[in-house]
Order: C-alpha cells, then structure tokens, then sequence
C-alpha cells in the first residue's frame, strides 16, 4: 500500500510515489445510477434571537435576500494567539473564532452540511462523534473507494475535509455525497444535496481544469447557481495552481497565452522571460511520479479546432504526446497527457492540428512538473468560476498570507475570485498521523464552509449572500490582498 499523502498539495520533493492530484477531467463513460441512501430527518434550527436591531451589515454579493444583523461590538472580539494543535484538531478552529462561537453554545446545531468528495474513508476513526450520512453518486453506490487511479487526492482527503467541517461546526450533521472523476456526477450531487437532502451549506475541495468555459456557464456551474439560488452556501476550493516554478516547492501550475508563431516553424512560441524572440518550446522540469498536462484552447467556442502537444528528452527524442478528449456532457475537445517520465528536463512544444485551427489562447494546468513560464491568473479550478459559488483559496494559518500557490481568478468573464481565503497548513487528525499538515484550498474551504454553518446556526434566516456579508465585515485582511474568514464577535444574545 502506498504512503498516504499528507497533504492536498504537491511538492517538489515529494514523497515516492508522487500522490495523484486532481486536475483531471477524466471524464468517465456511463456515469449514473444512484445508490440507496439513508433518509434524513430534518430537525428545526435554534436560533439566537435577533434584537430588532437596525441592520448593519448589507449584503454584498449576487442577489439572495438581505437580513439585518444586530450591531455587535467589534471590540469584544479578543486577538486570537493561536499556537500550534496539540490535540489534532485544526488550528484554524481558534485562528477564525470558532472556538469562541462553541463556547457560546453556538455549533451549528441544526444546519446540514454537504461535502463532496471520491471517497469517504476511514471515518469511523476520523468522523468520531458527529452526525453523518453518506450517499453515492458512482454506478456501484459505493462510499469507500480504496483504488487510488479513481481517486484525485489520495484516500483520506476526503474525510480531511469533513473533519474540518465537523471541527468548526460540531453539532452541524453532514452529509456526505461521493462523485466520480466525471464532472456529470458533481452536478448530480448538488442537486440531490440541494432539493432532497435540503442542506443549508456545501464544502468541495476539489474541480475540474479543462474542456469548461470558466466563465461560469458550465454544467457545473450552472448547478452551483441552482444550489445557491436556493440558499445554499457553495463553500468551493479555487485550486493550488498558481506556482510551479523551478526555485519553489511547487509542482502544479498553469500557463496560458494566445497560440502565436511568428517564425513558422510549427510550433508555439514560447514567450522567454525577458521578452524577445519567441522560443519553439519550453524546458520543463519533470518530478518523480506521475506527469499530467492538459491543454485547452476554448473547445467550447471553438469544437472544430484542434491543438496538440509533446515532449522530447533532452537528446530531442519524443517521449510522450497528448491524447484528444472530450468532456462527456458537452463534447467539448481538449488534449490531456498523463505519463510517468523519469526525473529531469524535457522540452514542451505545443501545435494545431489541420489547416483550418486558428490561433486562439492555449492554457494548460500541469501537475508533476515546473515551468519556468507560468500564469498565476485565471488558474482557479471549475467550478470556482461560478456565481453562486463563495470562492476559498489558500492562507496560511500561522501567517495569514495567501500562500503563493492560491489560484486566483479573475474569471474569463472578469469576475473576481476567490471570495475568501480559509486557513491552510493545519494539523488533520486524519493527516497527523503519517506527520503532514493539510496544505491547500482544500484545507481553507471546509474551515469556510464550517464557519457559513455556525453563521447559520445562529441566524437560520440567513441568506448565502448575508453569511458572506458577515464574513466580509469580520473577516481579516491578510498581506497579499484577500479577505481571511473570521467569526468575528458573538452575535448577541436578545
Ligand atoms: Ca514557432
């Protein structure tokens, strides 16, 4: 059995056999079927009365309806110090507030939280004490996968998530809905968590690069609209791509320009730092373990287009080329690599396929490498382009700086993402146990989506958008401009 991974995000040297990570539409054929489930009872959620205060705090994000908050003094929110977990619960329950909030009595009892994920495993270790459900969204209506080719993340990643949730929230019942490689099955469990399970907040630490536009309209992201419309808080990760350099320890990332070549040889031309002449290809760095590339060229737009690409070793001998690929709900094309190479430095060249492709902007996310050109915006995951979707990308939590690797928008329709960062880095009872930290957004969205459910509990009439808006009152600015969630000070009591 391999190593489990510690952590959500690669690293340059990262432990043999470099873990899978998401990036992948591998779009799986024949996805439907729902499995039996375990009915839920839905139970009414205490509330903190509200004082009739007037409001003071205006919803700020698209549409929902606005509530009035009651005034709360801002100075009663003490500083936190928050020291390093010694009892292997996240520290981003004390670096948000939270703590204070259970305190309180406030836990999120009667708000559901859905989480999706590949699998849900070992959570009668890790899920010790919460209320939870579990619903399957594969063919064989299977909770537990154990087969790491189905899994993005690894094995425990998604009961890592959950356990956050259930940490900052720890009365909320969760109900956890696992999907398959093909983004069909994600759109399926949010509907089903939506109109059935009725849940009142959703945490996904994970998405889709290719073969979408990220300009909000996918499938995807149309059903995030959906959940969202129907008061749903859509907590969703934006991705850990907007680094993978040679010099850091990253090796994810993207890199996106408009296909262009000026000297006819065939071949992209590969920008070089400092301006100039373009190059014919671009040196990558290879990690040990599995490569994956995939490129895109606005399929969407484009569905009789066609773009290729490989890679030589350093003698110039093609080692690996793209395969075609098609999304299974929209048939949208794009090209897609997934190799093992050994260690070292290939040349990346990207080209159209017949006469009639015409330039158009190529982007392409790698995980398993570093390039030495990369493209920190636009390098969310899907559907993080959402509307209804309440964004999260990486801070760390000992620093509150947005990590360097936090995928950042803007969207291709210039909206900006993410809407908050969410604590990363922290101590996972599922993780700790192998020594690793829970790095990445997939770490800060389940603190967002267990902070939105505490929010809930305690104002059950709010909407996403007022969840939002407190976050944006009370949240703290971090260096590297974003919004960190916080609690922020007790709602009062009235
Ligand atoms: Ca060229």
């Amino acid at each position: 059995m391999p190593p489990p991974r510690a952590s959500s995000r690669l690293r340059w040297r990262s432990r043999r056999p470099l873990p899978l990570l998401l990036l992948i539409a591998l779009f799986l054929a024949g996805c439907g079927g729902d499995a039996a489930s375990t009915p839920l009872a839905r139970s009414p959620a205490p509330a903190v009365p509200l004082s009739g205060a007037p409001p003071t705090i205006a919803a700020t994000g698209t549409g929902g309806s606005t509530i009035a908050f009651p005034p709360v003094d801002p100075a009663a929110r003490p500083t936190a110090q928050v020291t390093p977990s010694r009892d292997g619960v996240s520290e981003g329950v004390r670096v948000t507030g939270a703590d204070r909030w259970h305190a309180a009595g406030l836990t999120g009892r009667g708000v559901r939280v859905g989480v999706i994920e590949w699998t849900f495993n070992e959570t009668e270790k890790y899920l010790k004490g919460a209320k939870f459900t579990a619903r399957s969204f594969r063919d064989d209506g299977k909770t537990v996968i154990t087969n790491e080719a189905e899994l993005p993340y690894g094995q425990l990643h998604g009961t890592a998530t959950a356990t956050i949730v259930h940490e900052m929230a720890p009365d909320a019942e969760l109900v956890l809905a696992v999907i398959t490689q093909d983004a069909e099955s994600f759109t399926r469990a949010v509907d089903w968590l939506t109109f059935t399970a009725r849940v009142n907040v959703i945490s996904f630490s994970g998405g889709w690069y290719s073969g979408y536009a990220k300009d909000g309209t996918s499938p995807m992201a149309q059903a995030v609209d959906r959940a969202k419309a129907a008061g749903v808080f859509m907590a969703l990760s934006a991705g850990n791509k907007a680094s993978g350099t040679p010099g850091t320890d990253s090796v994810e990332g993207h890199y996106r320009a408009d296909y262009r070549d000026s000297d006819n040889d065939g071949y992209h031309d590969f920008a070089p730092a400092g301006g100039g002449r373009g190059q014919g290809a671009m040196t990558i760095r290879v990690a040990n373990g599995i490569l994956k590339l995939q490129l895109d060229w606005e399929g969407h737009r484009n569905p009789d287009a066609a773009y290729s690409f490989f890679l030589n070793d350093s003698g110039g001998k093609r080692v690996a080329w793209s395969d075609p690929a098609r999304t299974s709900d929209t048939d949208t094309p794009y090209a897609k690599l997934e190799a093992q190479l050994p260690r070292g430095n290939y040349a990346l060249y990207i080209r159209k396929e017949g006469p009639d492709t015409p330039d158009l902007p190529v982007e392409m996310f790698f995980v398993g490498a570093q390039f030495p050109q990369i493209t920190p915006e636009g390098s969310l995951n899907m559907p993080a382009d959402a509307r209804g979707s309440m964004t999260v990308g990486a801070s760390n939590w000992r620093t509150d700086r947005v990590e360097v690797y936090a995928s950042r928008g803007p969207t291709r329709d210039g909206r900006v993402k993410p809407d908050l960062y969410g604590p990363d880095c922290t101590t996972s009872s599922a993780y700790s146990s192998f020594g690793g930290e829970f790095c990445g957004s997939s770490a800060g969205t389940p603190h967002v989506a267990g902070a939105a459910a505490l929010v809930k509990g305690a104002y059950p009439q709010a909407s996403p958008d007022d969840t939002l808006a407190w976050f944006r009152q009370y949240g703290k600015t971090l260096s590297g401009n974003g919004l960190r969630v916080d609690l922020g000070p007790l709602p009062p009591r009235g």
